[in-house]
C-alpha cells in the first residue's frame, strides 16, 4: 500500500499514470479473435464445437442445459442461500422497476400528434464468465433489468465445464427468470450470440464480464449487436474524516482488492491517525482472507492512502479519479453528496459497505470503471429497451408549415423535399387560380 503525500493534483495524476499503463498492457492477440469469430460467423456450430474443444477440452453434443436442469439447480443449492438469492432478487427488482420509462404522446399544437414509444429489446444475450469469477450475484444483475425493460428472450451463455454449470449460477438464472442457457464460452460465445448458430439465437445486445477474449470479441461484433460497457478491474474510493472506523475501511477496502490483482483500492483521508490505523489494519485483516495473494498484489500496484486537509479535498481526488465504488466514511455524510460529481456508485456511512451493495440492496453492481463514470452509467432498465419517435399531422397542420419547411429545403438545395410538401397542396392551389 502507497503512502502518498504532498498535493492532491500530483497525487491524483501520479495515480491516473498507473491506471493508463494498465489500459496499454498487452493482451489477447486480437488476430486471434478475429478469426474465431470469421469462422462462428461462416461454419456456425461445426466451428464453435472445434473452439469448445479446443479450448475448453470438452465435447459438446449439444450446449444447450435442459429446463429440467436449471429447474433442479433449485434444489441443489443450500436453502438458505435460494433463500438469500431471492431475496436479493425482490430488492433488485424493486429499484429497478422505478427506472422504468413510460412512451408519451403530446397532442398540444393544433392538429399535430407527435409522441415517443418506448420498446424493449427483443432478444438479449448474459455473458458469465467461468472459473472462480462465475458469480451468481452478477447473473441477477444483468438479467433482471432486462426482465423489467420487456425482454422476451433471454439468453445466458458460460464456458462449459466437466462438472457442469455451477448450480448457484443455474439457481440465480433461474431466479432471475432466464430463458435459456447454453453451455459455450470465449469469444466463440460472443461470435455465436452476434451472428447466431443452428443451435445459439441471434441476440441484439451482449451484456455481461468475460476475460480479454471476450472483451475484446464484444468490442468486434459492436454494431452487428449492441454490447454492454467494457469492465475493467473493479476500483473503490473511501473518503474518511477523524471519525471513521479504521477496521471498517480496511474491511472494504481488501473486498474490492480480493477481485483481481488489478483492482484498484484508494483511502484519502482528513486524518493521519486514521491513515496510520488504517496501515495496521490492512496488514492484520489481509493475513485471514483465502484471496490474500490476489488483494496483497493489488494493494501493492494499485492501493494507496492519502492524506488531504479537508473533506472537499478528498471528494476533489475522488471527482478527479471518478471510481466505480465510492464509500464516505465521514460525519453526516448526506451533505456531501452534491459535492460527488463523478462516481458509480456512492455508499453513505460506516454501515453502508460496498459488499452491500455487490450483493443485496438493490442498485446495480454493474458500473462504469476506469475513471468512465465521468460520462456513464451503472447498468439499469435503459440498457434494454430503445425508442422509437412517432408523428401524425392534419392537412391544415401541415400547410401551416409549408413555406417554413420549403425555405429550409431550397436552401439545402433538396428540391424533392420541398416538392413532398408542396405536392399535397397543388392541386387546391390550381384550383384555386382556375376559379
Ligand atoms: N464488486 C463487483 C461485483 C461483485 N462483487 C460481484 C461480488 N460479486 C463489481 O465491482
Ligand atoms: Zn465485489
Amino acid at each position: 500500500m502507497k503512502r502518498l503525500n504532498g498535493d492532491a493534483i500530483t497525487i491524483v495524476q501520479e495515480i491516473k499514470k498507473w491506471r493508463s499503463s494498465l489500459a496499454n498492457e498487452k493482451g489477447v492477440p486480437e488476430k486471434l479473435v478475429t478469426e474465431i469469430i470469421q469462422a462462428v460467423k461462416r461454419d456456425g456450430d461445426v466451428a464453435l464445437r472445434a473452439f469448445t474443444k479446443r479450448f475448453d477440452q470438452v465435447d459438446s453434443p449439444s450446449f444447450r442445459v435442459s429446463e429440467k436442469e436449471m429447474e433442479q439447480a433449485l434444489n441443489r443449492i443450500d436453502e438458505k442461500l435460494l433463500i438469500a438469492l431471492q431475496k436479493a432478487k425482490e430488492n433488485i427488482w424493486c429499484y429497478h422497476e422505478r427506472q422504468k420509462r413510460q412512451s408519451y404522446i403530446d397532442a398540444e399544437q393544433p392538429g399535430v400528434i407527435r409522441g415517443q414509444l418506448i420498446r424493449p429489446l427483443e432478444v438479449v444475450g448474459v455473458y458469465v464468465p467461468g472459473g472462480t469469477a462465475s458469480y451468481p450475484s452478477s447473473v441477477l444483475m444483468n438479467v433482471i433489468p432486462a426482465k423489467i425493460a420487456g425482454v422476451k428472450r433471454i439468453i445466458l451463455v458460460t464456458p462449459p465445464h466437466k462438472e457442469g454449470v455451477n448450480p448457484a449460477v443455474l439457481a440465480a438464472a433461474t431466479i432471475a427468470g432466464v430463458d435459456e442457457v447454453y453451455c459455450v464460452g470465449g469469444a466463440q460465445a460472443i461470435a455465436a450470440l452476434a451472428y447466431g448458430t443452428a443451435s445459439i439465437p441471434k441476440v441484439d445486445k451482449i451484456v455481461g464480464p468475460g476475460n480479454e477474449y471476450v472483451a475484446l470479441a464484444k468490442r468486434a461484433v459492436y454494431g452487428i449487436v449492441d454490447i454492454d460497457m467494457h469492465a475493467g478491474p473493479s476500483e473503490i474510493i473511501v473518503v474518511a474524516d477523524e471519525t471513521a472506523n479504521p477496521a471498517f475501511i480496511a474491511a472494504d477496502l481488501l473486498s474490492q482488492a480480493e477481485h483481481d490483482t488489478k483492482s484498484m483500492a484508494v483511502c484519502v483521508t482528513t486524518s493521519r491517525d486514521i491513515a496510520n490505523e488504517l496501515e495496521e489494519q490492512l496488514i492484520s485483516q489481509i493475513e485471514h482472507l483465502p484471496r490474500k495473494e490476489i488483494a496483497k498484489q493489488a494493494l501493492e500496484q494499485y492501493g494507496a492512502i492519502i492524506v488531504v486537509p479537508t473533506v472537499q479535498a478528498a471528494i476533489d481526488v475522488a471527482n478527479e479519479l471518478s471510481p466505480e465504488h465510492l464509500e464516505l466514511h465521514v460525519q453526516d455524510p448526506i451533505q456531501y453528496l452534491h459535492a460527488v460529481k463523478h462516481a458509480g456508485s456512492i455508499f453513505l456511512g460506516p454501515y453502508t459497505p460496498e459488499a452491500l451493495g455487490d450483493y443485496m440492496a438493490g442498485p446495480n453492481h454493474v458500473l462504469p470503471t476506469s475513471g468512465t463514470a465521468r460520462f456513464s452509467s451503472p447498468l439499469s432498465v435503459d440498457d434494454f429497451i430503445k425508442k422509437s419517435s412517432f408523428l401524425s399531422y392534419s392537412k391544415d397542420a401541415l400547410q401551416e408549415v409549408n413555406e417554413a419547411i420549403c425555405l429550409i429545403a431550397e436552401t439545402e438545395g433538396l428540391h424533392a423535399h420541398a416538392q413532398a410538401i408542396t405536392i399535397r397542396f397543388q392541386e387546391e392551389e390550381e384550383k384555386e387560380d382556375g376559379k
